[in-house]
């Protein structure tokens, strides 16, 4: 008696398929020498060079450059390794069977099926076991790095320094409870955080509205910022550097744009940098002339929305402009800087933002006492250039969407009113704006706020 293969249609395609298609690929010396060399050439793709930017750009997981992000590469390999030789093994023994087993011939459609075997013990139990034994393979690194990522190792505990970063819409405050001002509290920085290289670093995760996450991917991460919650973690850089951080947890209009940088630095440097950043604002005497002559006016063009806010070459060398951004620019204008403090102070900017020993005292945005060392502004969005800076200030709307400066920051008593006033009733703005900041108010603003060094 003969037995018929139950899907005739589909293995007449397969046929066809395994007749012309595969076996004439196959056949071919050329493509199969090309086949070996492009597997050949994996390794160096995945790995070997190590420009490949999508590997060592500033946010890859792969580049890792301290002990967190490194233990958590590892648990990566090893799930790779495993799931990736299991794939092999499965995916080898399918392809195997479908070539070997194929039809050949109009009369193998005709073939009788092979006897089928049902429950071998010993393969089932061998599968299961492998498959655990697979499991524990990836179990074990993996518990070893959750627990030692958890906190600062025991025998760390002692070199540790302490910071409090806190997620609001969308920037990161940072507080350094180990360093407190006379008459001023915990020194405060916005949305750069620096820590001393070389040493764990923990960090107390707060937020002050919605959940956010914390993560810079070449030390360490993500952990959540979860309202009424207090989460941690800890990292260290093993040498001097800047990295990039960026909140890993959809928070509203402008998460993808809400990031932040990590300078870690030696300890003489750190040292240094900690004593300056306690000095309040630098304070410039309008008739002293400093640099030389004031620089020439730079040239301003809104560049609108979604215009790129770095130059070409930032990412090259970030650590050197921030060394940089320490200096005092030449060429400042002390005429000018004098004006732009006083506007900061008409603007109403004070309400929000603290510039420490001038007159600002807001706590509700990111603290400017020392904004003219930093790199960036609008949390990571924009170089911190006087062109980015002027458009920020004058166009807060067009740079990033939905922007507590834009709209005002809200308040358990209300709203703080920022460059519009929302109307409580309808949600919408007012017609008049709350502030307008022209081109030459931006100006004297971007020249006060450069010399806050
Ligand atoms: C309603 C409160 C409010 C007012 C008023 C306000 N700002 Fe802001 N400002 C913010 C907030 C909030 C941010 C952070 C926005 C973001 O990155 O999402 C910010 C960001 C900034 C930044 C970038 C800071 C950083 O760390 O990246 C600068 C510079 C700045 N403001 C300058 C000004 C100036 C100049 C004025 C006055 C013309 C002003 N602000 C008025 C709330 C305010
Ligand atoms: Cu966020």
């Amino acid at each position: 008696m003969v037995q018929y293969l139950p899907v005739t249609r589909l293995t007449n395609g397969t046929y066809l398929l395994g007749q012309m298609t595969l076996p004439s690929i196959f056949r071919s010396l050329k493509t199969r020498a090309l086949s070996c060399a492009a597997v050949a050439a994996m390794p160096l793709f995945l790995g070997g060079w190590g420009n490949w930017n999508w590997l060592t750009g500033p946010q890859s997981t792969f580049d890792t450059k301290g002990p967190v992000a490194e233990s958590q590469l590892d648990v990566f390999y090893v799930t790779l390794w495993v799931t990736g030789i299991t794939f092999v093994i499965v995916a080898g023994i399918l392809a195997y069977a479908t070539f070997k087993f194929r039809a050949r011939k109009t009369d193998d459609l005709k073939a009788v099926i092979p006897h089928q075997g049902h429950g071998n013990p010993l393969i089932e139990l061998g599968l299961i076991g492998l498959s655990v034994l697979a499991l524990v393979f990836i179990a074990v690194p993996t518990l070893r790095a959750i627990w030692y990522t958890y906190d600062v190792p025991a025998e760390e505990k002692a070199s540790a320094y302490e910071v409090n970063a806190i997620g609001l819409q969308w920037w990161f405050k940072f507080e350094y409870p180990a360093e407190q001002i006379d008459g001023a509290g915990t020194l405060v920085t916005g949305n750069e955080l620096v820590i001393p290289a070389g040493r764990p670093v923990r960090i107390n995760l707060r937020t002050s509205d919605v959940i956010h996450s914390f993560w810079v991917p070449k030390l360490a991460g993500k952990v959540d910022m979860i309202p009424n919650r207090g989460n941690h973690l800890w990292l260290k850089a093993d040498e001097p550097g800047y990295f990039w951080g960026q909140c890993a947890e959809y928070c509203g209009e402008s998460h993808a744009v809400m990031r932040f940088r990590v300078i870690a630095l030696n300890e003489t440097d750190f040292a240094a940098w900690v004593a300056h950043q306690k000095t309040p604002a630098r304070t410039v005497a309008p008739y002293s002339v400093l640099n030389g002559a004031p620089a020439a006016p730079y040239e301003f063009n809104n560049p609108g929305r979604n215009a790129p806010g770095y130059s070409a070459d930032f990412d090259k060398a970030p650590f050197a402009a921030w060394q940089a951004k320490q200096e005092i620019d030449a060429g400042e204008d002390p005429a000018l800087i004098a004006q732009g403090r006083q506007i900061f102070q008409q603007k109403t900017c004070t309400s929000c933002h603290a510039v420490r020993g001038h007159e600002g005292a807001g706590v509700t945005a990111p603290d400017l006492t020392h904004i003219g060392s930093r790199t960036t502004i609008a949390a990571g969005l924009l170089e911190n250039t006087k062109q980015n800076l002027h458009r920020w200030i004058a166009h807060p709307n067009e740079v990033k969407p939905g922007n507590k400066m834009y709209v005002g920051v809200p308040l358990q008593s209300g709203v703080m009113a920022g460059y519009v006033k929302i109307d409580p009733a309808t949600g919408k703005p007012e017609e008049t704006p709350h502030i307008t900041v022209s081109d030459a108010e931006a100006r004297a603003l971007v020249a006060y706020l450069h010399s806050l060094k």
